[in-house]
C-alpha cells in the first residue's frame, strides 16, 4: 500500500489547533447555533422552558449537560419542515431517511450549510490521501439519501474528478474503475464486497486495480473486515462517519496515516457520550450513546441529538480534534438473546477469522419453541463444494460463536449468492420474531 499522509503544510488550520483554540471556537459557537435553535424553531423553545434552561446558561462548554436532548421522534413530530430555523426560501437542498420505519425525517440546508458540509467533505478525503486531480468513484447512492451528494460536495471543493456512479449496476462499477483509473473509491463496506466478488467475476485481479483507497461508512464494520478489504485490494481502507440529522457524511473521519478511530471535526459539530439508560455524561473513553450538538449549521440546528450509535471518546492523535472509537452498532440493532447481547458486529469480527468462509452474513431471528432462536447465513468460499467441508466452516464459526460472545448459534453455509447483496446499506438482521 503506498504512503497517502497528506503533508501537514496543507491541513487546515483548526484541524491541529491547540486545545484552547478549538474549545473557545466552539463555545462562541454553540453559543450561536443554541440561540438560533431557541429563537427560531418552537420545538426548541418550549423544550428549553419546559427545562428551565435558556440560552443565555450557556457560559462553558460543559453547561450544555444542563440542556434538554433531541430525539429521532422530535423531527418526526414536527415533520416536515417545523425543525427549520430559516424560512423556506433560504433553504437550498432538503435531504431525506427513508422513512423504512415511520414518518421520514426531513433535513434543510441553507447555501452556507451546503457550503460548510462540502468543507468537512474535503477535510475527509484529504485526511483518507485524496488530493487535487486524484480520480474518485463515488457509489454511495444519489438522491434523497445524504451519501452520494455529501461526498460529491467535498470532492469537487478539493478539485477531484469525480465519477458520479452512484449504487447498483455492479458489472459496470468494475469496468468504470479500471477505465477511468479511479484512485478512490467511496462506498459501503457492503457493497465493497460485491463489487470485490464482481472483479473475480470478471477475471480482473483486484490487487491489480488502480484503487490505493477506499472510504467506507453508512454502516458499522469491522478492523477485521477492514483488513480483508485491504488485503484483497491492496488499498487502504478508511472509516468515514455521519448522520443526516446532523449533516450527512464528514462528521467524522479517520486518517490514512492513523487508522485509529475517526477524528470528529469539532469546529462543526460538538460530541458527548451519554449512558444511554440514565442520560448521564460519560467521562471520555467510556463507552456509551453518542450525542451531537451542530455548531454552524443555519437551517437545521441541533442541540444534543441523540445517535442511538455506540462508541467511545479518545484524544486526538494525527489531528487535535477527539477521535471516536469505530462505532460498536446502533443501539437499535442490538439483539437480545435469551439475554445475552449481540451486535452484527460481533457476528462479522468472527466470520473474518474462518478461511473457509466469505465475508458476507445476514442473521435471522425466529421463534423456536417459544425459545428465541438465532440462524447466521454465510456462503462458502467459491470451489469450496463439498458439503462436509461446508458443514465443518459452519461448525467452527457456530463455536467461535459460541466461545467469544456467549450464545448459540445454528450457522448454514450457503453457495455464492445465498447471502442476499446489498447496494447500499447492508440488512444484517431478519427479525422473524
Ligand atoms: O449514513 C451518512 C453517511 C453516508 C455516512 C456515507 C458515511 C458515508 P444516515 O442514512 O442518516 O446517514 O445514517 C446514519 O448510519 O447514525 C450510524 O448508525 C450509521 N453509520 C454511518 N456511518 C457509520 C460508520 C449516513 N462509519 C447512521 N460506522 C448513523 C458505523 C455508521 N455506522
Amino acid at each position: 500500500m503506498k504512503d497517502l499522509t497528506p503533508e501537514k503544510s496543507t491541513l487546515d488550520p483548526i484541524e491541529i489547533a491547540s486545545r484552547d483554540e478549538i474549545e473557545a471556537l466552539q463555545l462562541e459557537r454553540m453559543q450561536r447555533s443554541v440561540s438560533s435553535a431557541y429563537n427560531n424553531v418552537a420545538h426548541y423553545k418550549k423544550a428549553f422552558d419546559d427545562k428551565g434552561v435558556h440560552p443565555e446558561d450557556l457560559k462553558a462548554l460543559s453547561d450544555l449537560s444542563s440542556f434538554p436532548f433531541t430525539v429521532k421522534q422530535d423531527l418526526r413530530d414536527n415533520y416536515p419542515f417545523g425543525m427549520f430555523a430559516v424560512p423556506k426560501e433560504q433553504v437550498n437542498r432538503i435531504h431525506a431517511s427513508s422513512g423504512t420505519t415511520g414518518q421520514p425525517t426531513v433535513i434543510g440546508y441553507t447555501a452556507n450549510d451546503l457550503q460548510v458540509w462540502s468543507e468537512v467533505m474535503r477535510r475527509s478525503l484529504r485526511a483518507a490521501g485524496m488530493r487535487r486531480g486524484d480520480v474518485l468513484h463515488n457509489a454511495y447512492g444519489y438522491g434523497l439519501f445524504t451519501g452520494g451528494l455529501g461526498v460529491h460536495g467535498g470532492a469537487e471543493q478539493m478539485g477531484l474528478t469525480v465519477v458520479p456512479v452512484s449504487g447498483g449496476m455492479t458489472q459496470r462499477q468494475v469496468r468504470l474503475i479500471e477505465d477511468f483509473g479511479a484512485k478512490g473509491i467511496s462506498v459501503t463496506p457492503s457493497y465493497a464486497l460485491s463489487i470485490l466478488d464482481e472483479y473475480r467475476e470478471q477475471g480482473f485481479d483486484p490487487k491489480a486495480s488502480p484503487l490505493e483507497v477506499g472510504i467506507f461508512g453508512a454502516e458499522p464494520w469491522t478492523n477485521a473486515m477492514r483488513e480483508e478489504i485491504e488485503a484483497a485490494f491492496d488499498m487502504h481502507a478508511i472509516d468515514i462517519y455521519g448522520l443526516s440529522e446532523v449533516i450527512g457524511p464528514g462528521v467524522s473521519m479517520e486518517c490514512v496515516e492513523s487508522k485509529d478511530g475517526l477524528h470528529i471535526w469539532e469546529d462543526h459539530f460538538y460530541p458527548e457520550v451519554i449512558n444511554p439508560e440514565t442520560g448521564e455524561i460519560l467521562a471520555d473513553g467510556e463507552l456509551g450513546e453518542l450525542v451531537f450538538t451542530s455548531l454552524t449549521k443555519e437551517a437545521f440546528p441541533i442541540v444534543r441529538y441523540r445517535t442511538r450509535d455506540l462508541t467511545r471518546l479518545l484524544p486526538g492523535t494525527a489531528r487535535s480534534m477527539r477521535r471516536m472509537e469505530k462505532i460498536t452498532g446502533r443501539s437499535d440493532d442490538m439483539i437480545i438473546l435469551r439475554g445475552v447481547n449481540v451486535f452484527p458486529t460481533q457476528i462479522e469480527e468472527q466470520l473474518m477469522s474462518v478461511e473457509q468462509l466469505a465475508p458476507h452474513f445476514q442473521i435471522e431471528l425466529s421463534k423456536k419453541d417459544r425459545m428465541d432462536a438465532m440462524l447466521v447465513k454465510v456462503e462458502a468460499v467459491p470451489g469450496l463444494d463439498s458439503s462436509d467441508a461446508r458443514r465443518a466452516a459452519a461448525q467452527s464459526l457456530a463455536e467461535k460463536i459460541k466461545s467469544s460472545i456467549g450464545v448459540t448459534a445454528e450457522v448454514i453455509a450457503g453457495d455464492t449468492g445465498s447471502v442476499p447483496r446489498s447496494q447500499g446499506k447492508a440488512v444484517r438482521v431478519v427479525d422473524n420474531r
